[in-house]
């Protein structure tokens, strides 16, 4: 049954046509070395799994090249037939590859060459993946490294199993029976991301218990580390900061006192006993209750460098997130991480690197690129994107995210003058670090398909694609992605391609257009709430954000407000306080403007406000009927999944479009225009 378990790693037979094509250029698979290597037997497996599932006819395996259609996998260390051919491999780094269609002794077949085993992995998984999408196998001629260093997930997963805004089931990590009981499920988690370049995962949530560094679940985390090494991903931890007095009988986690810096640099060594290639830790300080360096006066780098010398003799790094923003702090929330981090520029040891969310609040379904981005050259800056949709109408709404990273990777922070784009300052380029690092927050969960959707699947894709090299398209990948998830047929790539492209922007339309943000309902973030004002803290209130009254809508971010737009370079500063240069998707960001100011499209702003809540429930009705249209192409199972959540999709679409026209209207006191249709 087509019950989506098997991701990108699908392998069901290709169409004949394209099975006759590749068969005479498979016949066999040379692997030196594939008895010694759990990776090499790793891609052995893979490669007889995936050919033949594909091809419907499995390639033999052979020791050397000795006939037409070979395919050989091999370092030039491991193999004198790769050195002649005499690759560039040094332009592979660790962990790229090439795959080159070639000649060895008279025979003609496929190469794909690395200077590591990692590589060689990789790959494997590319030439899957040009069967996958009929690419063709003669005269390719591909090489590849990633663009960034370390490309990970990270699991916002408690020890109880629970999942912090998951919306796939409960945490793929049986902490109960693990040491002993290995899920084969591990493995195939390991495949899939191996598949697309993740090589490295934090297991648990960044609000962190303690106890996930204490000796009974190292013992667990160690024996997944064991599962994923094969594959190249290591393991990560998120620490809590305070764990030296919650668990290691300390009455303080002052990073200035002596006995806590023992203490880290004890559980460091403790740690790399049990994993040898443990990844470092990844940690949430100083934000949302959680514990920190500020509690004892001391700032965020020197919480960092605590961490950071106790990692560094074992060759680990400190991910410490920026993802702060204080109670009580009058600060305009958006400006507050910034404030905080910015004057740190240069304080961080060497093996620290910031995780920065994308967009200076949380993970809206549109936020500019957040302001650190570019204003910190002495730093190592990661990306953090959220691909579970906390914000973006869970795993029930159809939203694909690759737009999303695609708009903030290509983002021009002009830090360095126009082409400094956030890609370029998470991959090193444009500070010159050595130090690069991705994360995304995991929708992955025990549901059957992983992610509780099929469509969300593609998101966990698209990021890995991206993280290997932040250029990608997103409608490249969504394309690879829907050749492999469904069909080569021109049908459904088109429309499916059309579906994935615009479902982001109408996520946004219907639930914050124009640059609004923040509008959802409290606690669990499903649903609108725009009229909500009385939480405790002002910054929770989605009134805080959008600013409504009689006059006009809009958080005033320019001098004459919050000067959030300061925060910025120059060129992109002017711009974003610019009323007429900013642009609709950031307008409402970065102004408060009156409701009968004039927009582009000849309506004023409150007609354009009804007007993009209305084209967001259009959208998804469109959606819909171009996923109806497809229902003869696609297996019964994974359609009707995807009908019923799009019928779910559409209902909840028009529940943020009334509710929030009728608590806007309620608030500009204005008419709906003409043409729509008042709530129902
Ligand atoms: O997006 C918010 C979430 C919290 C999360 C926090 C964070 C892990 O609502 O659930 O906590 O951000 O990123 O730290």
């Amino acid at each position: 049954a087509e019950d989506g378990y098997d991701l990108w790693l699908r392998y069901q037979p290709l169409e004949a046509e394209a099975r006759e094509k590749y068969r005479p250029q498979l016949r066999q698979l040379v692997i030196p070395g594939s008895e010694q290597s759990p990776t090499l037997k790793a891609i052995e497996g893979e490669l007889v799994r995936g050919v033949g599932g594909l091809l419907k006819r499995a390639p033999g395996v052979s020791a050397g090249v000795n006939g037409d259609g070979f395919v050989l996998v091999a370092t030039p260390k491991a193999s004198r037939d790769v050195r002649a051919q005499n690759f560039p491999v040094h332009k592979l780094g660790e962990e790229g590859y090439l795959v080159r269609s070639t000649t060895i002794r008279g025979h003609r077949g496929t190469v794909v060459a690395a200077n590591s085993e990692l590589g060689l992995l990789y790959g494997s998984f590319h030439l899957l993946r040009l069967l996958q999408t009929r690419s063709a196998l003669e005269g390719v001629s591909i090489e590849s490294r990633p663009r960034i260093g370390l490309r990970l997930l990270n699991h916002w997963d408690n020890l109880d199993r629970s999942v912090e805004r998951g919306y796939a089931g409960q945490s793929i990590w049986d902490w109960w029976n693990l040491p002993d009981v290995l899920d084969p499920r591990y493995t195939d988690y390991a495949r899939a991301n191996a598949a697309i370049g993740i090589n490295g995962t934090v297991l648990n949530n960044v609000n962190a218990s303690a106890d996930s560094l204490t000796p009974r679940y190292l013992a667990k985390a160690a024996a997944l580390a064991d599962v994923f090494r094969p594959y190249g991903i290591r393991v990560y931890l998120s620490a809590r900061f305070s764990a030296p007095v919650e668990i290691g009988g300390l009455d303080t986690a002052d990073p200035k006192d002596p006995d806590v810096q023992r203490w880290w640099a004890h559980k460091a060594d403790e740690i790399y006993r049990l994993i040898p290639d443990f990844g470092g830790f990844l940690v949430k300080a100083n934000s949302e209750g959680q514990p920190g360096p500020q509690d004892y006066g001391r700032s965020h780098a020197e919480g960092a460098n605590l961490l950071a010398r106790a990692l560094n003799p074992h060759g680990g790094v400190v991910m410490w997130r920026a993802f702060v923003y204080q109670q009580d702090n009058p600060e305009d929330r958006a400006k507050q991480a910034y404030s905080d981090f910015v004057p740190l520029d240069g304080q961080f040891d060497d093996n620290v690197i910031v995780q920065v969310k994308n967009g200076p609040i949380d993970f809206q379904p549109r936020e500019p690129f957040h302001p650190m981005f570019g204003a910190m050259p002495k730093t190592p800056l990661m990306m953090e994107f959220q691909i579970t949709k906390e914000y973006l109408g869970f795993a029930s709404h159809l939203a694909y995210l690759g737009p999303m990273y695609e708009e903030v990777l290509r983002a021009d922070t002009f830090a360095e003058g126009p082409g400094s784009t956030v890609a370029k300052v998470i991959d090193g380029s444009l500070h010159g670090h050595q130090l690069t690092g991705i994360a995304g927050v995991a929708n992955i969960g025990s549901d059957r398909d992983w992610t509780g959707s099929t469509f969300n699947q593609a998101n966990w894709y698209v990021f890995g694609r991206m993280a290997w090299n932040p250029q990608t398209g997103a409608e490249e990948v969504a394309r690879d992605w829907l050749k492999i998830t469904f069909s080569n047929n021109p049908v459904v790539l088109t429309t499916g391609q059309d579906m994935l492209r615009d479902s982001r922007q109408a996520v946004v339309d219907y639930m914050t257009p124009l640059g609004l943000a923040h509008l959802m309902a409290t606690g669990h973030h499903y649903g609108p709430g725009p009229w909500v004002s009385d939480l405790a803290r002002p910054e929770w209130n989605p009134a805080y954000y959008h600013r409504a009254d009689k006059n006009g809508i809009g958080f005033d971010r320019t001098s004459e407000g919050s000067n959030a737009v300061a925060q910025y370079a120059d060129p992109v500063a002017k711009r974003f306080a610019s009323r007429s240069d900013v642009g609709d998707d950031l307008l409402l960001w970065f102004h408060h403007l009156p409701w009968d100011y004039p927009m582009t499209s000849g309506r004023d702003l409150w007609e354009e406000l009804v007007h993009r809540y209305d084209t967001g429930v259009a959208e998804v009705r469109e959606m819909r009927a171009q996923w109806q249209s497809l229902e003869p192409l696609i297996d019964a199972e994974r359609f009707d999944k995807t009908a019923r959540l799009l019928r779910v999709q559409e209902r909840e679409a028009q529940w943020w479009r009334d509710a929030s026209i009728a608590y806007f209207q309620s608030v500009s006191q204005r008419p709906l225009p003409e043409g729509v249709a008042p709530p129902a």
